[in-house]
């Protein structure tokens, strides 16, 4: 397994990498997002999966699909099909593994059972999701959103990027149809369980010494956006007392952010900000900034959002300046589902009893997917806890150890047998 899983890692590594900053740059639709969707082709081919695009860009490499050479003979009421992967595209400098580790280990995974002797009994598939850190687009986990119905086509395809090129243009150019965009319930009510493989984004696991674990629950989160409006103005010859500068409020509404965390046990965070015009010596006409709050609850949640909004609103009147905020996505606390979490931490921490079940602050398409199926996470321990940044490491022997668990999980969910039984 372990050639299987470095061979396939060693492929995918290069693909994306900023090789000033070490760090990827996959944006949705880009040069690099079509190096590794044709990566993920070929590699899943090769593995006699056969692929698919369904109408929202997703890609879905089945093993065992219906009229294929593998086609399970499961009696028809086990005929719902067990779903693992997540994505491959990144934040602006992400780490390796948010996203890859979960879908080179599904590959690896598949390996492993052939490794094993074993073929699910069941249609298994490897699932790529488009849009998940919403890095280009703005909307985080669109794809599946998109999937489920959470997010209707209609938005999505006005969502434009920094250049103002549109989330169906970009679809168009890279060979889509953005009018075959929207929710497939038939797909989903083909789908008993889908199993994500994730990289720990925190330091749980290397608290209790576990190389994997298995999530609980996603904290509800949002993205808000705030344009800052005021005057553009000279540098050097505006009077402080005639400026109407939207810096002001900008920063004020940041240290706030970090004030109402603080108060209210959350997180909350601005990582992207936009001056226009952006020059040394102007007063700026408008600041555009993005806003990302997490808490374990709703009322935490609400009241880091509020206290954001009045510190951002005082300190505009107070500088002549106008402020709107704008909710650009937001996702409620999901509790993955119980039965399908105590069956897969069951098979994780077998007899050796308990394994680690925690919750997380990130987002994820398990957590969107559960609207419609039962979903679970399995964590592989981040041994600095970092993420979203070039320097997201794990181990290999933790990686082969995420790999390993997700192939038992998946062999007792697809009730995967003797590969030569008729
Ligand atoms: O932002 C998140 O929580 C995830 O990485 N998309
Ligand atoms: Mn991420
Ligand atoms: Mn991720």
């Amino acid at each position: 397994m372990s050639g299987d899983f470095e061979q396939l890692w060693a492929e995918l590594a290069p693909l994306g990498r900023n090789r000033t900053t070490g760090g990827y740059r996959r944006f949705s639709w880009g040069p690099a997002d079509t190096q590794v969707r044709s990566w993920f082709r070929s590699a899943a081919s090769a593995r006699g999966l056969e692929v698919e695009t369904d109408g929202n860009g997703n890609l879905w490499a089945c093993w065992g699909a219906p009229g294929s050479v593998e086609a399970p003979r499961a009696p028809a009421d086990k005929a719902a099909a067990v779903v693992t992967g997540s994505h491959l595209d990144s934040v602006p400098d992400g780490g390796a593994y948010d996203g890859p580790l979960g879908v080179v280990g599904a590959l690896a995974a598949v390996d492993e059972l052939r490794r094993r002797g074993l073929r699910p009994r069941r249609p298994l598939a490897v699932a790529v999701f488009v849009e998940e850190e919403g890095a280009r687009f703005g909307v985080p986990c669109l794809g599946s959103r998109l999937l489920t119905g959470a997010m209707t086509p209609e938005r999505a395809g006005r969502l434009t990027d920094a250049d103002g090129v549109s989330w169906a243009q970009a679809m168009e150019r890279a060979g889509l149809d953005p009018e075959r965009m929207g929710p497939d319930r038939e797909l989903l009510g083909r789908i008993g369980a889908f199993v994500e493989l994730h990289i720990e984004q925190g330091r749980a696991l290397a608290h209790t010494g576990d190389a994997v674990g298995v999530a609980s629950a996603v904290w509800p989160h949002g993205r808000w956006r705030l344009d800052f409006s005021g005057q553009a103005d000279h540098a050097g010859t505006t009077r402080l007392a005639d400026r109407s500068d939207p810096m002001l409020p900008f920063a004020e509404a940041v240290r706030a952010a970090r004030r109402a965390a603080e108060e209210h046990g959350a997180l909350a965070t601005v990582g992207k900000v936009r001056v226009s015009p952006n020059g040394t010596n102007a007063v700026p006409s408008r600041v555009r900034a993005w806003l990302d709050a997490r808490a374990a609850e709703e009322a935490a949640l609400h009241a880091v959002v509020e206290g954001v909004d009045a510190a951002a609103r005082s300190s505009a009147a107070e500088h002549g300046v106008t402020v709107t905020a704008f909710l650009e996505s937001k996702s409620p606390l999901v509790e993955f589902d119980h039965r399908l979490r105590d069956r897969v931490a069951a098979r994780v921490g077998g007899e050796g009893g308990a394994v680690p079940v925690l919750a997380t602050g990130a987002g994820h398409d398990a957590g969107v997917l559960a609207t419609a199926v039962p979903t679970a996470m399995l964590f592989v321990r981040n041994p600095t806890g970092i993420s979203h940044a070039p320097e997201e490491s794990a181990t290999a022997a933790d990686c082969r150890a995420g790999v390993a668990a997700l192939a038992d999980v998946l062999a007792d969910l697809t009730d995967a047998g003797p590969a030569e039984e008729d």
